[in-house]
């Protein structure tokens, strides 16, 4: 029998907020079989009166690094007690210190410290989650990275999307020898990785401090030899012409982008990528230096929003503080903000499925102790979310 969602404001999502305020949606078979106003609505079957509370599509975070082991809290207090990067470092900080624990968590262990983080996601309406691996650094722990945010997606049944992020971080044992580590490591375990059924597209970070765009290339050349779509941290602290080398693979994204002028902008809106925007980190690191927000939307290039949940520079995982975030510090509209963490978001991890509400798409919704969804972006670190519900289920 259909599920029948009435008396509900409904933000479809399709190209804006597209409001129906007197809405109703039909669901069955975990799929959206109708949406739109009560008054036309002929279906029969189980009812649900909402209230007249704000539906929206379930929330997709699109960038996030959730699982990885250990924490940094002392690490932020010994900063702010004066130490220096390298103080940190010597007392065995930063991200060394997460690829450490990473390796020395088994994939249960992995499982057992995301979960909590996942759970603060879901309880903001959050359906969909990318997860990247990257903290491991060797084949093994690459792997089980990857194997660890898979059970994500069934110990919470949510979807789960995975980015392989080998070309991270050089590993200390391979300080010095980016070049060998990538051979060594990052390409072997990639190829071990996809034939496990373990990626859904491979990542890289560009940067001086990380990988240079020739090192990203021969990890994009591997990807599109295993038929694998890609994205990139790009533009994060400086411009290393990222965004255009991703854009040259055809990527779903560009992720950061702080520094990108307008010829990786043209080159983004050329490819189709999406320009996934992470307040968080911008935050963390007191960066001054926004993205640019208006030549994105000169372009077309569509923005999506994400936490970019890390040990280091997003220790976040509030998805509506990153949309709050995203319109106050770099002025995007609420509404922008959540095309960005809704369809913008499933453009950006290759998903058609979901990110809006329309017929044929999955039933993940998100029900709002709200009328207007700017509400959703306006709050600082409160929820509004009444109810999710996946596939058409309601949240027990
Ligand atoms: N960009 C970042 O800001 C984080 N990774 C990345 O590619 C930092 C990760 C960390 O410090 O643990
Ligand atoms: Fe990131």
């Amino acid at each position: 029998m259909p599920t029948i969602l009435h008396n509900a404001v409904l933000a479809t999502m399709r190209g804006g907020y597209s409001l129906i305020d007197r809405g109703a949606l039909v669901i069955e078979g975990g799929r959206i079989l109708w949406a739109g106003p009560e008054a036309e609505l002929s279906a029969t079957g189980e009812r649900h009166d909402l209230g007249g509370r704000l539906v929206t599509p379930a929330l997709i975070d699109c960038h996030t690094h959730v699982v990885f082991g250990g924490e940094r809290a002392r690490e932020f207090e010994m900063r702010l007690n004066g130490a220096s990067y390298e103080e940190v470092a010597r007392a065995g900080g930063g991200i060394v210190s997460t690829v450490a624990a990473t390796r020395a968590a088994s994939e249960d262990d992995l499982v057992a410290q995301a979960l909590p983080r996942v759970d603060r996601m879901l309880a903001e309406g959050v359906g969909t989650v990318e997860i990247k691996s990257g903290y491991g650094l060797d084949v093994e722990t690459e792997l089980r990275m990857l194997r660890a945010a898979r059970r994500i997606a069934s110990a919470r049944g949510i979807t789960v999307r995975t980015s392989f992020l080998g070309a991270h971080a050089v590993p200390p044992e391979y300080k010095g020898r980016a070049d060998d580590y990538i051979a060594e490591q990052v390409l072997p375990a990639l190829r071990a990785a996809a034939d496990e059924g373990l990626v859904d597209a491979v990542d890289g970070f560009c940067e001086g401090i990380a990988f240079s765009p020739t090192q990203i290339e021969r990890v994009f050349a591997e990807a599109k030899a295993l038929g694998l779509p890609v994205k990139l941290h790009a533009e994060q602290l400086s411009n290393l012409g990222g965004a255009a080398l991703a854009a040259r693979y055809g990527a779903l994204s560009a992720d950061h982008l702080e520094y990108l002028d307008e010829a990786g902008v043209g080159a983004m809106a050329k490819a189709g990528s999406v320009a996934v925007i992470l307040p968080g980190a911008f935050y963390t690191l007191r960066e001054t230096q926004a993205p640019p927000i208006e030549l994105f939307r000169k372009a077309r290039v569509p923005m999506a929003v994400a936490t970019d949940c890390n040990p280091g520079s997003a220790p976040m995982t509030s998805l509506t503080l990153a949309m709050n975030m995203a319109c106050t510090f770099f002025r995007m509209t609420p509404e922008e903000a959540l095309m960005g963490a809704t369809a913008h978001a499933a453009r950006a991890l290759g998903l058609t499925d979901r990110g809006a509400i329309a017929p044929g798409l999955v039933a993940d919704l998100a029900v709002w102790e709200a009328a207007h969804p700017a509400e959703l972006s306006y709050r600082i670190g409160a929820t509004p979310l009444h109810t999710r519900i996946i596939g058409g289920r309601f949240d027990a």
